[in-house]
């Protein structure tokens, strides 16, 4: 295990709770009415959550944690968002939040730049916007929840798959889509991480299945095609690892090739009972959510601007203080592994 006792005993309280949340049968996917309702003593309660995609089970979970919130502090939830990831799939979904007068919008971007204008035509119009999972550049945004420390995150994966590889040898990463601003951040970092920490592993490509399944899968196969020296593949995407594990799982490759990254325990945990994949990590995308929906309640109501140094209160999670350039960080990642892989439910 790569964390420290007191981080994993941490996270894992963390997680239990997310557990609980799955287990009473929470679902994302409403389609709610955007202005009007919702509106409390504070302001305008209804917030909107625009994932990077529909249909990827990181992002239901991370919707059922921010409509958790927003049903504790009497606000209205609604999510919308492209049936694709890709760069500008999120514009026309700001535009029409803007013009129906939502309160705040919780977006995971595609793409640092793409949807900026659409944000700050909203932020003109008194929306606030809250990034989470994957953040714009910070000029089009109030606040970055983010999922854990970018470094931590790289690190983890960098010394799962070390660890996996024996060491050495040639590794590739299935990324998301190309413009992620997340699995770009944490690529870089990886590679930091390699040449400084790990000289003896090569990273030979890195391949995009933007957060669609079966591209994920043909990428998989194709990259084991072209390499077939590959002792390890990366994959920083939930929807990505499990395509992945999918396509190791029947290959000659099982067992042989190297499969960790980010993933929920739900999507992978017949991949971790059978041995097709070891250990990968995550966060607990619910939290996430309901950070996300905490943080943009105090936006509207007016008590924090996303300077540096507010502080609020986040309902079950305690208080949080805004960081530099108005990023909040939720946590630590995880590791799970056959041992703790059953005690989770998401
Ligand atoms: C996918 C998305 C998301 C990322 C997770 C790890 O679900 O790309 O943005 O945070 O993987």
């Amino acid at each position: 295990m790569l964390f420290h006792k007191k981080t994993r005993v941490a996270a894992l309280a963390a997680l239990a709770v997310s557990v609980a949340l799955v287990a009473t049968g929470c679902a994302a996917g409403d389609s709610g009415s955007g202005g009007g309702e919702g509106e409390g003593d504070g302001g305008n309660l209804s917030i909107t959550f625009l994932p990077k995609n529909l249909g990827n089970p990181y992002f239901d979970t991370s919707n059922a944690g921010g409509e958790e919130a927003i049903e504790e502090f009497g606000g209205t939830f609604a999510e919308v968002g492209p049936a694709e990831a890709t760069p500008d799939g999120q514009v026309s979904y700001i535009n029409t939040l803007t013009q129906q007068g939502v309160g705040a919008i919780a977006v995971s971007a595609n793409d640092p730049k793409a949807i900026c204008d659409a944000l700050n035509e909203a932020r003109d119009a008194g929306v606030k916007v809250v990034t989470f999972d994957s953040d714009t550049n910070a000029d089009c945004r109030d606040l970055f929840v983010n999922q854990a420390d970018s470094e931590g995150i790289a690190k983890v994966q960098v010394d799962l798959i070390a660890e996996q590889i024996g060491g050495a040898g040639e590794i590739a990463v299935l990324s998301a889509s190309a413009n992620a601003t997340n699995q770009n951040a944490w690529i870089e970092l990886m590679k930091e991480e390699l040449a400084a920490s790990h000289p003896d592993i090569e990273l030979v490509e890195v391949v995009y299945g933007d957060d669609d399944d079966q591209t994920s899968f043909d990428k998989t196969a194709a990259l084991l095609q072209t390499h077939p020296n590959l002792k390890g593949i990366v994959s920083p995407t939930t929807v990505g690892i499990a395509a992945a594990a999918r396509y190791l799982q029947t290959s000659e490759y099982k067992g042989a090739v190297a499969l960790t990254g980010l993933g929920t325990p739900n999507q992978m945990r017949e991949y971790v009972e059978d041995g097709t994949v070891t250990a990968f990590a995550l966060w607990n995308p619910a939290d996430l959510g309901y950070l996300a929906a905490f943080a943009s309640k105090a936006l509207i109501e007016g008590d924090i601007t996303g300077a540096e140094g507010d502080t609020f209160e986040a309902g079950k999670l305690g208080e949080y203080t805004v960081g530099a350039d108005g990023v909040v960080l939720l946590g630590d990642p995880y590791v799970f592994d056959a041992e703790n892989i059953g005690d989770f439910d998401f």
